[in-house]
């Protein structure tokens, strides 16, 4: 398969394109016309009154409102921000990747781990991956589209894509069946591996996500404790253990997606995913996470070491994939 003109309108399909049903559409984004020379403080009492499930409309400018509720809750969720075709295409390319490192039996992109389990058929299956537009043009090209450049002011003025920085964009699936690495991931900060990266304490930081997947809240996916960006390094670090509960908090918000679906979240904040009830495809979840870096330019290669929070966890994939191909 060749790689994808972003030009075309015809993008390879994936193998397992999202669910979409034409009359399960979501709810209008809020509606800011009105509201968008509300100073900072105006802008701060329009937030107490919005739903904690507010969805927003991606605009030239990040507007008053949408800053406000990211500094009250620590996170902003932008409706369809990817067209379906670009959707598929990516989802495609990740496909075409995947096919290219188990061709070639890489397990490594720039000292990130690859995660290969088994899918629902047994086949294997790449769980999650790093610096994945390295290895996709296509997926390069649409980082970096015009349309990501307010996120990127939001973060920072001086804020680039770090496609060779830290981990790169991180592609992710979460399946449940035997031989999955994961159907699930369980209670963390993003500030933890940036304590990793930098030797430093956690400061403000944003983890900006693509969703592929039509997840309603029943079915799992994205959820996070709204508030607990401002916690203080403390509860940043030791609020729950890092990677071992998984279990639901009252205070918690399901993040409901509709493919294409952006969100924003402040690396501080705790968050999990919850698996989907469902087992085999039918609860299958696809997320990409794009990292906006402002550190000093520290880009990986081929030589690169796996990072030190990477090791334990893969150490436990590789035992994980070592059952599950027993089993079989
Ligand atoms: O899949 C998601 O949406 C969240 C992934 C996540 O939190 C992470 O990889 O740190
Ligand atoms: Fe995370």
């Amino acid at each position: 398969m060749s790689t994808p003109d972003a030009s075309t309108d015809a993008p390879p399909a994936p193998r397992h394109p999202p669910r979409w049903d034409a009359t399960d559409t979501p709810p209008p984004p809020f509606d800011e016309d009105a509201l968008l020379s509300l100073s900072p403080t105006e802008a701060a009492r329009v937030v107490e009154r919005l739903p904690l499930t507010t969805r927003f409309g991606l605009r030239e400018e990040i507007t008053p409102v949408q800053r406000a509720f990211l500094s009250l809750h620590g996170y902003l969720v932008y409706d369809r921000v990817a067209s379906r075709g670009e959707v598929d295409a990516i989802l495609a390319e990740v496909d075409r990747v995947e096919a290219e490192l188990l061709a070639e039996g890489r397990r490594k992109i720039h000292g990130v781990p690859v995660w290969f389990g088994l899918d629902p058929d047994g086949h294997d299956y790449l769980f999650r991956m790093g610096f994945t537009s390295v290895l996709s043009p296509y997926l390069s090209r649409f980082v970096h589209d015009a349309r990501f450049e307010p996120v990127r002011r939001l973060i920072g003025d001086d804020a680039r894509i770090g496609e060779r920085e830290k981990d790169g964009v991180v592609f992710n699936r979460y399946v449940r069946a035997e031989g999955s690495l994961r159907p699930d991931l369980a209670w963390h900060t993003d500030a933890l591996r940036d304590v990793f990266y930098n030797r430093k304490m956690p400061g403000p930081m944003l983890n900006i996500g693509l969703h592929f997947d039509r997840i309603r809240s029943h079915e799992g996916g994205l959820r996070l404790l709204p508030g607990t960006h401002t916690q203080g390094v403390g509860s940043t670090l030791l609020k729950k253990v890092h990677f071992v509960s998984n279990r639901s908090d009252a205070r918690e918000v399901p993040v409901e997606t509709w493919p294409g679906d952006l969100t924003v979240h402040d690396g501080r904040m705790w968050h999990r995913v919850e698996g989907s009830p469902y087992t085999g495809w039918k609860g299958l979840r696809r997320s990409m996470y794009v990292p906006y870096v402002v550190d000093r330019y520290q880009p990986k290669d081929e030589h690169s070491a796996t990072p030190a929070y990477l090791q334990l966890f893969d150490a436990i994939m590789r035992l994980r994939k070592r059952r599950a191909t027993k089993a079989r």
